[in-house]
């Protein structure tokens, strides 16, 4: 899953794809380089973001989704919202997956929309909002913690009407969390995993690589977002080992590889989709 941010103040890639058409040449160049999901934000949530309204989200990704699917891109288009106004919008210009980090609890639409358009969609653990969730955040067991309120949104997503075959799972790593939280995440990942579903995993470039590599390399500044690919791919292939099946990257040809690396090691054939997914992911 290759990640296309239509914003100002994502953490990594903030300003770049503001405008639609830089947007949609670099969505298609991460076609070019592997993805065969592509996912459009027009609202960042890092850390302390504010949020943005809905005529302004829908200004940004609503081109750019339609672009791509004027285009005819092999990728499926998937619209990274947790406003029900905003995903009906790309569902009808062509997205068919609704990646949503509030699972579903900000918009009492989002349920809705989803369950009539047939879309597949994403639910995302996070701990508080945005603007407040990296204020000291505390888990008796995180994983535990992380995987019964997953259990608890897919139950709910599927008697709103949603199939359970259409809907995947990520634990929302830096969504509330600390390092710490994170890595625990990631060593028991199969522990979500065995809830059924496919599990999305999102580390690419993320704050808590940087510590660590602040860390290895004796520095006392978290590394430059821009130093982090490496990192990125790791936890990649490590959660790829501990059943993961989709990865939501900014670097798209680097994860490819090394998942592909990875799979061989396994034993297992490695498509983009394999293993676990639904056809079209
Ligand atoms: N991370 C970000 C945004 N959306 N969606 C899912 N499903 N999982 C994530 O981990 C996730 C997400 C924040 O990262 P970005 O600013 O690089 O998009």
């Amino acid at each position: 899953m290759g990640i296309v941010n239509v914003t100002p103040d994502s953490f990594s890639d903030g300003g770049e794809f503001l405008d639609a058409a830089a947007a949609i040449e670099h969505a298609l160049a991460l076609v070019a380089e592997g993805a065969e999901i592509l996912d459009i934000g027009g609202e960042s949530t890092r850390p302390g973001a504010a949020p943005v309204d809905e005529r302004e989200e829908l200004r940004r990704v609503l081109p750019v989704v339609e672009g791509l699917a004027g285009a005819g891109t092999a990728a499926q288009i998937s619209i990274d919202t947790s406003k029900a106004a905003v995903a009906r919008a790309a569902l009808a210009a062509g997205a068919t997956l609704v990646n949503d980090v509030s699972a579903l609890r900000a918009d009492a639409g989002m349920a809705g929309i989803v369950a009539d358009s047939g879309a597949q969609c994403c639910l995302m653990h996070m701990r508080g909002e945005p603007r407040t969730m990296q204020q000291d955040p505390r888990y008796e067991d995180v994983v535990d913690e992380v995987r019964a309120f997953l259990a608890e949104r897919l139950e709910f997503a599927v008697a709103q009407g949603i199939a359970a075959e259409r809907i995947m799972l990520d634990p929302g790593i830096g969504f509330g969390k600390t390092e710490a939280h994170n890595l625990e995440l990631l060593r028991r990942l199969d522990e979500i995993a065995a809830l059924g579903r496919p599990v999305v995993i999102g580390t690419s470039r993320k704050g808590f690589l940087g510590s660590i590599l602040a860390r290895a390399a004796g520095r006392a500044e978290p590394v430059a977002v821009a130093e982090r690919l490496a990192a990125t791919v790791a936890s990649n292939v490590l959660a790829y080992e501990r059943g993961a099946s989709v990865f939501r990257v900014h670097d798209v040809a680097a994860a490819r590889d090394a998942l592909a690396v990875a799979a061989a090691t396994l034993g297992e054939r490695w498509t983009a989709s394999s293993p676990g997914t639904t056809g079209t992911t």
